[in-house]
């Protein structure tokens, strides 16, 4: 059991998670009713302003600080309690992350800042916005240093010994968060704030989206390596197996750190100003990263398999039987897993130079992002939750809840199947993305383009309708777990924070030399990005921007 004072950290942490949750998806249900044209907002309440809280709450503020409950527990767990220095650090990291969340929100609300979760120039919002973007960084900054202090402290203490699995994912995934909070922090202090405040007239548009997106898609991978931390080192544990091998999993997290950054043109693959040669280049190292996911699907096929035919399993697929479907912290993140198939599927399509033009600035873009952060991210620390909150609060996961739970997330998987498979397909037929209407020019008749079972945007509202319940349900739970459920001194039954035996014997020594994986990932920063970016501040012109009011 960790500390008392790792465990208040991480239950704070968790505690802001799901209140962002909250508001960010009942925001979600307002705007798949306006897109279907059932739903009039009250004059007061703007589409883009609900869609950027919606953005923002979720895919920003949930995941993050659902991310350091996560890895403050596990760091705890497998390095030792924090020390006082770690201790403040990662306190004061909480308070200035929340007081940066909370000024944003209210900008949101206050309909100042209606600019989208992607928050890029041209669309402007009032400085005060930006300012509680950088306080977040600022904040997520301070746990990282706190979490990377606890980590030098065990080196010091166990000089020349790798360190424990989850340790080792936690520094890779806040290495590569700070390198990517670079380019956001650059054009926020130098750009947007200078910008919005009116101390400057114009900004650089494509020198500030180019920034944006240098940390927009290394981004995707700081809400998916926590997942992943939770395949490689959770599940075994649940599955009563070693990780299947401990060089592969830390090899696929060196591969995130060299490869997830140099890549943010994928998203600017219409923009004019990007010349073909770096768009191109990009898009080859967006193929690269697409390794690590490979290689982790079949560590995960390895372990499934082993674990099974450890329990008798036989023939091709017996062993698929025996897996322990009835645990739902299992079958939580397999049903997360499945759905990163379709998800990763997606997002080579998306990588497609040529298949780009087809997608992009359509549901279908909206579609994919429900199919990797959405669920595989969303439910994989949905499962989490099941246990870590019981486990922080030495509370018991009831049978009831147990139950409540499989509801939860079979409804949550209905839903977004639902949901997903609609904007996909819409966005084939051309539905565009990022507006309060469905049709084009804002013709509700074009709604009747749009009439399939799946190719419906009723399809579309169902299943939003679907995944709002389930994620109340989902809030019942949590506040069960945190406030009601049992306490387990009653009878002894604590809940457990699984983690899997990692067989490090084999495991070469350099792949915990940091420096060296840093220098490589700085060397193809460079490479993808030094020329593009130093031709955009010379040769773009200037824009003003606009206000959405
Ligand atoms: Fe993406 C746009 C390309 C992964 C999130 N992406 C987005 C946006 C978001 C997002 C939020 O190249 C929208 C941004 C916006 O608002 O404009 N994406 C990729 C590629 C990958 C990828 C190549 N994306 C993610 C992940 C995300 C995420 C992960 C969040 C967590 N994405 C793009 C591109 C765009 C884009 C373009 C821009 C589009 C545009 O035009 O604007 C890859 O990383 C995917 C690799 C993954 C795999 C899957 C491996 C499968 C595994 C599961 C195994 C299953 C098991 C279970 C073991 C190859 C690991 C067995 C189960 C059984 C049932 C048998
Ligand atoms: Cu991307």
């Amino acid at each position: 059991m960790i500390g008392i004072q790792d465990r208040k950290l991480a239950l704070w942490n968790i505690g802001v998670a799901y209140i962002a949750f909250i508001i960010g998806t009942f925001c979600g249900l307002l705007q798949v009713f306006v897109r279907n044209n059932a739903l009039d907002l009250p004059t007061w309440l703007n589409y883009y302003q609900i869609l950027t809280a919606h953005g923002v709450l979720l895919a920003l503020i949930y995941t993050t600080f659902f991310i350091f409950a996560f890895l403050i527990a596990g760091m705890s767990k497998t390095l030792g309690g924090f020390g006082p220095k770690v201790n403040l650090f990662a306190w004061l990291g909480f308070i200035v992350t929340t007081i940066g969340t909370a000024l944003a929100t209210v900008m949101i609300i206050s309909g100042k800042a209606s600019v989208l979760y992607t928050f890029y120039a041209p669309l402007k919002a009032s400085g005060w916005f930006y300012v509680g973007l950088a306080l977040v960084i600022v904040g997520t900054w301070l746990s990282s240093f706190a979490l990377i202090g606890h980590y030098i402290v065990w080196k010091k203490r166990n000089k020349g010994q790798l360190s424990p699995l989850f340790a080792y994912m936690t520094i890779a995934t806040l290495v590569l968060w700070i390198i990517a909070c670079l380019g956001v922090v650059a054009t926020v202090v130098f750009q947007y704030i200078p910008w919005a405040f009116g101390w400057v007239d114009t900004i650089n548009v494509e020198l500030s989206r180019s920034l944006f997106w240098y940390f927009g898609h290394p981004l995707v991978y700081f809400w998916l390596l926590p997942a992943y931390i939770a395949w490689y080192t959770v599940v075994p544990k649940i599955l009563g197996v070693k990780v299947f091998s401990d060089s592969l999993a830390r090899l696929s997290f060196v591969l995130f750190l060299l490869f997830s950054i140099p890549v943010g043109f994928h998203h600017q693959l219409t923009e004019p100003g990007i010349s073909s040669f770096w768009k191109f280049l990009q898009v080859v190292l967006t193929f690269m990263v697409i390794i690590p996911s490979l290689m982790t699907a079949f560590s995960m096929f390895a372990t499934f398999e082993i674990s099974g035919r450890e329990k008798g399993g036989t023939g091709l697929f017996g062993w698929f039987k025996k897996l322990p479907w009835k645990d739902v912290r299992f079958t939580s993140i397999f049903v997360a897993m499945a759905f990163f198939i379709p998800g990763g599927a997606g997002g080579i399509i998306n990588a497609s130079f040529q298949l780009n033009e087809l997608v992009h600035n359509t549901l279908w873009i909206v579609g994919h992002f429900h199919i990797t952060v959405g669920t595989p991210v969303a439910m994989t620390f949905m499962g989490i939750t099941f246990w870590l909150i019981p486990y922080l609060t030495e509370r018991k996961f009831t049978k009831r809840l147990q139950k409540l739970a499989f509801i939860q997330i079979i409804s949550w998987s209905i839903g977004m199947l639902l949901m997903s498979t609609a904007q996909h397909i819409l966005g084939l037929l051309g539905a565009p993305r990022r507006t309060a209407y469905s049709g084009y020019n804002g013709n509700v008749n074009a709604l009747e383009w749009f009439d399939g079972i799946l190719s419906n945007h009723v399809t579309m509202a169902v299943g939003g309708t679907i995944l709002f319940l389930s994620a109340m349900l989902l809030l019942y739970i949590v506040a069960n777990l945190l406030f009601v459920a049992p306490k387990a001194q009653l009878n002894g039954e604590f809940e457990e924070f699984p983690i899997a035996e990692s067989d490090k014997s084999h495991t070469p020594k350099f792949l915990e030399n940091w420096w060296i994986w840093i220098g490589v990932a700085v060397a193809l920063i460079l490479m993808a990005y030094a020329l593009p970016l130093s031709h955009m501040i010379q040769h773009a012109p200037p824009g003003s921007g606009h206000h959405i009011t």
